[in-house]
């Protein structure tokens, strides 16, 4: 029988997705671990809760239709999440919070390496359930094929204790002077993660430290992942001061090259790394917008422009006004395939962050021996 699950890196040829929905999406909640703001608005401006307008989920959910059709006529399975009530709060007996998020960013939750699926603990609040809607598809790829395994990583208390909400008012030369100790907004106590912080490299899975992954939530991977002969390396970018999510920084696009955000290098005693074993990190180019004009509910930076899915090794989607990478990919031996998603941007990010890769062909290499 043909395996359910198998992906292994970033890039090989994908034979089965993931792609999100925006159906019944809220804003998302103001809550310890995420302050939430309108772009551009006056400091204090109060962040919409609860549902968002059906133009502006119809908006997200027809580009989202966009990218179905272009992986679908790429040969790609498409699958897609469960529906889910995203405006039902969340309670446990420590906290609450008036309405969850939505289901447009499985990659935030969900991440596949080889035949395991990991669930991640997420570190929000309002993302606490978010797994539900992918649990139905869990549970036929776990049915069909014994070789599937599945995880669910240990759900943090989520509580204030587990947070520093100080960390949203820290003035800017606080960030500076502390950019080497990676601490955020949540604390060192309990294991946290998102699935977004990790990226495939075969054996090798790398890790952001941030303010949706801890030091606890690394050292949960690497006790789970390292006795299974892969090795886990945490990245740090001193210079992200709100960094979530690895896909807008550092993006693998087939062996030996890695995109990078030239805002954000990579410390330097982690390129190294890569270097000495005949990686080539190259700079993404200036994104075609800039922060102050990104739509004014999107939480995430310009740098949404380099969150590229790769078909293949040669094949890349990429954001359709995003000329410059475009040809810079082009240069590199890529075809590029541009579509619209910028109505997807405030529902937490781009092509990459709003897929979960279950299946490409490949096994596990060691690009680092
Ligand atoms: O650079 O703003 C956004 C990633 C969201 N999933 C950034 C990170």
């Amino acid at each position: 029988m043909a395996a359910q699950v198998n992906s292994w890196n970033e890039w090989d040829r994908l034979e089965e997705i993931v792609v999100g929905s925006a159906d019944d999406a809220c804003y998302e909640p103001t809550e310890p671990g995420n302050h939430p703001h309108i772009r551009n608005a006056a400091p204090g401006t109060a962040f919409p809760t609860g549902r968002k307008p059906q133009e502006a989920i119809d908006a997200a959910n027809a580009e989202l239709a966009g990218l179905v059709a272009l992986l679908e006529s790429q040969g790609v399975r498409v699958r897609r999440p469960e529906p889910h009530d995203y405006s039902k709060p969340v309670r446990t007996p420590e906290f609450s919070v008036d309405n969850q998020y939505c289901g447009v960013c499985p990659r935030d939750v969900m991440i596949t390496i080889g035949s395991e699926i990991i669930e991640a603990t997420m570190s929000r609040r309002g993302r606490f359930f978010e797994y539900e809607p992918y649990r139905k598809l869990v549970y036929e790829y776990w049915n069909a094929d014994p070789a599937v395994r599945w995880t669910t990583a240990p759900k943090p208390s989520m509580t204030d204790e587990m947070y520093r909400e100080g960390f949203w008012d820290w003035p800017l030369e606080k960030r500076h002077a502390e950019m080497h100790s990676f601490e955020f907004c949540i604390t060192q106590d309990e294991v946290i993660f998102d699935a977004a912080d990790m990226s495939r490299f075969g054996r090798d899975i790398m890790v952001q430290e941030s303010m949706t992954t801890n030091r606890q939530g690394i050292q949960w991977l690497k006790r789970h992942l390292e006795p299974q002969g892969l090795r886990v390396h945490p990245l740090h970018f001193p210079l992200d001061y709100f960094p979530s999510h690895i896909d807008c920084t550092f993006v693998p696009l087939r062996p030996g090259l890695v995109l990078t955000n030239p805002d954000r290098p990579l410390s330097d005693g982690e390129e190294k790394l890569f270097l000495t074993n005949d990686w080539e990190l190259v700079e993404a180019p200036e994104p075609t917008t800039g922060n102050d004009e990104m739509p004014t509910y999107c939480q995430s930076s310009k740098w949404l422009s380099m969150n590229v899915l790769s078909i293949s090794p040669t094949k890349v989607i990429a954001e359709e006004r995003e000329k410059p990478l475009h040809d810079m990919l082009d240069k590199l031996g890529f075809e590029v395939f541009p579509i619209p998603f910028r109505n997807v941007f405030e529902y937490g990010g781009s092509l990459h962050c709003a897929t979960w890769d279950v299946r490409r062909t490949g096994d596990r290499e060691d690009y680092f021996p």
